[in-house]
């Protein structure tokens, strides 16, 4: 799709919507509590939010598993709550972007519970069914990204149905128009409500294959690979065209498509402007870059250099990216690849400007604008999360020690980045006048949203002075991608250029200082247009000595 200049100049900041702000004191984040924060978001400089699932829901996987989904689920709020919200966002200039999550439903959804009866009502090929194989069993070794089989037996159909993800969210069958077309006419309702976009879940896997297969059995796993046949599917762009015809094309609206397991040369399809498709997609190549024998829950640390190339080598590869370091499934960015103890404000911040300064969209999660850490737990029942208990089971199983189990699965475990959001050091961290439904990460006295206001150093402030600095500097929305630094084993630089203009975005990722060499058409030439130690000046010299995660952007003189 074309991207207009509302579109260049988003600004998303991911709203986890259970662990912002509760208003009722029930313990759990909700609508009217996003309302009461919404000049917080506009004052950070986001000018969209996407909203994670709020929809009906037994919340299996935190409302990733959508029961009706034209209903609000109540604990968030109402109908009538929503649309305050669009109001009021609309009137700040906020944008508000929605989850969908059509790849699967609940196995509580009206579809599925009909689908389930029998092979022979309306709702019959609404999922996707299999016979068992002759023994009775599962039609294909397929695991499920969350554990266990991804295939489910129903005696009542004698048949097995497929669930990528856990066995509530039953995946849905695209390749039944009907499916497709209830689908586009949910899509309408909420846009002709007035919302402005959405944010697709596991889009790279409506399309199924005709014909399951085994997969092959890596790391001597029970299950072969989720994803196996299942990303990318034959009719995939098929779908995405037809949606975008459909619905998407009638509104002036946003699309990003999360596509896991996707390459770069597959997301090209996705998000090519003459293919009517997508804006942009969310890509995990750089996600990766610290899994192990163990894949995500491995106890290994990143290398830079693997992060940097990856990053480089999408912006080269799309024209157009959706830059994150993080989101509700990943760990905090700062105890990721930063360092959350000595120098958590700097990497913070440092990251900040490494990610979002490329080219693309910058999507915020919420807390990272105060730099929010990881969780540090002590017992695996202190975690929420279905996956890190299934994964926690299945390290076990393979001989791993109680106590190392427990450090890779804390490593990466989604509750990281579902603590609720810090506001200040009352009680609960400002969140919630009763229980919260997950545990206030027990820092909140020191990283909180009230001092980070008060502190004009602070790293909300930061991200104030960067965000600014994006949308007021043509050169940062359009202009080329240029790795400067391909080989350094601590520094990732690249320049930001235009026909006028020059930005050269230079940061280092180790705790101490190192030397490095400005590039040439800078020396003598440059204005230090943002940094994250107060103290930087404009370089006169050619040689320069960044500090520790110091992160320096300059502008060509
Ligand atoms: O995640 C899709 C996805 O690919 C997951 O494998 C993700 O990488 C995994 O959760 C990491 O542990 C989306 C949502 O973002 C996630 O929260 C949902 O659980 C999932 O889809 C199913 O809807």
């Amino acid at each position: 799709m074309k991207m207009n200049d509302w579109k260049k100049k988003a600004i998303v900041y991911e709203a986890y919507v259970q662990s912002f702000n509760d208003s009722d004191g029930d313990g759990i984040g909700d609508l009217p509590g996003l309302i009461e924060k919404l000049d917080y978001i506009k004052n950070l400089g986001a000018n969209v939010i996407w909203l994670t699932p709020i929809f009906k829901s037994p919340l299996v996987d935190n409302g990733y598993d959508i029961a009706d989904y034209e209903a609000i689920n109540p604990i968030y709020g109402s109908m009538n709550d929503f649309k305050k919200l669009l109001q009021q966002a609309h009137e700040r200039d906020l944008k508000i972007v929605m989850d969908l999550v059509v790849n699967h439903t609940s196995d509580q959804h009206k579809w599925f519970k009909e689908s389930k009866k029998n092979r022979n009502n309306k709702y019959s090929d609404y999922y996707i069914w299999r016979d068992p194989k002759e023994d009775g069993s599962a039609p294909t070794n397929l695991g499920s990204a969350f554990g266990g089989s991804a295939w489910t037996y129903v005696p009542e159909r004698n048949q097995y149905y497929l669930h990528l993800f856990a066995k509530q969210q039953p995946d849905l069958n695209w390749d039944n128009p009907q499916v497709r077309n209830d689908i586009y006419q949910m899509m309408k309702f909420w846009l002709d409500m007035g919302v402005d976009g959405f944010r697709m879940d596991s889009i790279s896997f409506i399309s199924k294959p005709s014909k399951f297969e085994d997969a092959p059995l890596e790391d001597n796993k029970e299950y072969g690979a989720y994803y196996y046949g299942s990303a990318n599917g034959p009719h995939i762009h098929e779908y995405l065209r037809e949606m975008n015809q459909k619905v998407l094309s009638k509104y002036d609206v946003i699309s990003i498509g999360e596509t896991p397991h996707t390459t770069a040369r597959e997301a090209r399809l996705f998000v090519e402007p003459d293919r009517h498709e997508l804006d942009m997609v969310f890509q995990f190549e750089h996600m990766h870059v610290d899994y192990g024998e163990f894949g995500r829950y491995s106890d290994v640390t990143f290398k830079m250099s693997d992060l940097r190339n990856s990053m480089t080598s999408w912006q080269n590869d799309l024209s157009w990216n959706s830059n994150y370091l993080g989101n509700h499934d990943q760990p905090r960015i700062v105890s990721r690849f930063g360092n959350d103890s000595k120098y958590r404000k700097e990497s913070a911040k440092m990251l900040a400007m490494v990610s979002l300064l490329q080219k693309g969209t910058p999507f915020i999660f919420q807390g990272e604008e105060i730099g929010m850490t990881n969780l540090h737990i002590k017992n695996i029942d202190e975690l929420k999360d279905l996956e890190a208990h299934n994964i926690y089971s299945f390290l076990k199983s393979k001989g791993i020690s109680d106590k190392d189990a427990l450090k890779m699965v804390n490593r990466k475990t989604r509750d990281n980045a579902r603590t609720p959001m810090q506001w200040n050091k009352e009680q609960n961290a400002g969140f919630s006048s009763g229980n919260p439904w997950i545990e206030v990460n027990p820092n909140y006295l020191e990283i909180n949203v009230k001092k980070d206001l008060q502190d004009s150093n602070s790293i909300y402030r930061f991200y104030q002075k960067l965000l600014k600095l994006r949308n007021n500097n043509q050169v940062l929305l359009d202009g080329n991608y240029d790795l400067i630094t391909p080989e350094d084993s601590a520094i990732f630089a690249y320049t930001r250029s235009s026909d006028k203009d020059k930005v050269a975005v230079i940061c280092s990722f180790v705790p101490y200082k190192v030397k490095y060499e400005l590039p040439e058409d800078f020396v003598n030439k440059n204005k230090v247009i943002l940094s994250n130690y107060d103290d930087r000046e404009d370089m006169a010299s050619n040689t320069i000595y960044l500090r520790p995660y110091e992160g320096v952007v300059i502008k060509r003189e």
